[in-house]
C-alpha cells in the first residue's frame, strides 16, 4: 500500500465567500490525520500551500499563481509513488491538482476524473456572470478559459472529455451545461442519482473514467452532499447526495493501484457549529482511502 501524502490547499479567493481558505486546516485540526491511520493507512502531511493576494494583480491572478505552485506539490507526490488526499480551499483548487497530476502522467497515459458536485463548475471568464474563479475549474482543465488556468507546465486539456463524468449536479447555467455537452462529457444529474442510487453511477463513472486511463482520480465538492448532513460548505443546494451512499461509493475507491488522487473541496469551517460536517468529510475520506471495513460517520471524532 502506497503512503498517502496530504496536500493542503489553501485558498478561498476563488470564492465569494472565502472561509473554505480555512477548510484544510481545521479539517487536520480536527484529526483528519488520526482518521486515516485509524482505518489503516501511513500518512505524511506536506507542507501547505497557501493562496497570497498581496503579491497578485487580482482574484484570477491569485488562483493562477496559486494553481501552479499546488500543481508542482501535486506532481512531486504523483511521480513519488504516493497516494493524495488534497484538502481544500475552494473549488478552484482543483486546476492545479488535476494539473498537477495530468503532468505526472503525462508519458504514461491519459487521467480519468469523477468530478462530484452540485454545480457544473464549467464556467469560462466569458460566460460566468461572477466571475468567481471556483465556477471554472472543470472548464480549464478540459482547455477552456483564462490561459493562466489552461496552459499550466505550457499544456491545455489536461482532462479528456471522454475520461470526466460530473455526478449529482442540481444548479448550473445553461452556457456550462452547453460547453460539457458539446464536448461530450457525460453528466449524471441529481435526478438520475435519485432514481438509480449514487453508489451504481458512480460505479458507471468509474467505468468510464478508467477506460484507457494511466490512473484517476475524484474530485468531490462538499456541495454535491445533502445540506441536511453537510451544510458547512460555500454554495449549499438542497437534495443531494446521501452521506451513506457517498460512502459507499467512495469504498470503489480503494484497492485500485491507479486510482492516485482524491479531492475534498469547498468545506467552511466558519459554518460547521458543532462539527457535523468535519464529521461527514473524515468519513468520505477514510470511504475512499482508507483500509478494512468503512467507519460510519458518527464514530470519527471531530
Ligand atoms: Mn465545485
Amino acid at each position: 500500500m502506497k503512503t498517502l501524502d496530504i496536500a493542503s490547499a489553501v485558498i478561498g479567493e476563488g470564492a465569494k465567500d472565502g472561509g473554505c481558505k480555512y477548510g484544510a486546516s481545521a479539517l487536520l485540526k480536527s484529526g483528519m490525520v488520526q482518521s486515516l491511520a485509524r482505518a489503516g493507512r501511513s500518512v505524511q502531511t506536506l507542507a501547505a500551500v497557501t493562496a497570497d493576494p498581496m503579491s497578485a494583480r487580482d482574484r484570477m491572478d491569485v488562483v493562477a499563481r496559486f494553481s501552479r505552485e499546488h500543481a508542482e506539490t501535486v506532481l512531486r507526490a504523483v511521480r513519488g509513488g504516493r497516494q493524495l488526499l488534497v484538502l481544500g480551499g475552494d473549488h478552484s483548487c482543483a486546476i492545479g491538482t488535476w494539473s498537477g497530476a495530468a503532468q505526472a502522467l503525462a508519458l504514461k497515459g491519459r487521467l480519468g476524473l469523477i468530478w462530484v458536485d452540485a454545480h457544473l463548475d464549467a464556467h469560462t471568464p466569458q460566460t460566468s456572470e461572477s466571475q468567481a474563479p471556483h465556477g471554472m475549474p472543470l472548464a480549464a482543465l478540459l482547455g477552456h478559459g483564462s490561459a493562466a488556468f489552461t496552459e499550466i507546465f505550457g499544456w491545455s486539456g489536461k482532462l479528456n472529455p471522454e475520461n470526466v463524468v460530473v455526478i449529482g449536479v442540481r444548479s448550473y447555467e445553461p452556457a456550462e451545461r452547453a460547453l460539457l455537452e458539446a464536448l461530450g462529457v457525460r453528466i449524471i444529474y441529481m435526478e438520475e442519482v435519485a432514481r438509480r442510487g449514487f453508489a451504481p453511477c458512480f460505479a458507471e463513472a468509474k467505468a468510464a473514467v478508467t477506460s484507457g486511463c494511466a490512473a484517476w482520480g475524484v474530485s468531490f465538492d462538499v456541495d454535491g452532499l445533502d445540506p441536511e448532513e453537510a451544510p458547512a460548505t460555500g454554495t449549499p443546494v438542497d437534495n443531494g447526495i446521501p452521506l451513506d451512499q457517498a460512502m459507499a461509493a467512495l469504498s470503489l475507491c480503494r484497492d485500485d493501484p491507479r486510482f492516485i488522487a482524491l479531492e475534498i473541496a469547498e468545506y467552511n469551517p466558519l459554518k460547521d457549529f458543532g462539527g457535523k460536517t468535519a464529521r461527514a468529510v473524515h468519513a468520505l475520506a477514510v470511504a475512499g482511502l482508507g483500509l478494512g471495513v468503512p467507519v460510519p460517520a458518527e464514530d470519527l471524532v471531530s
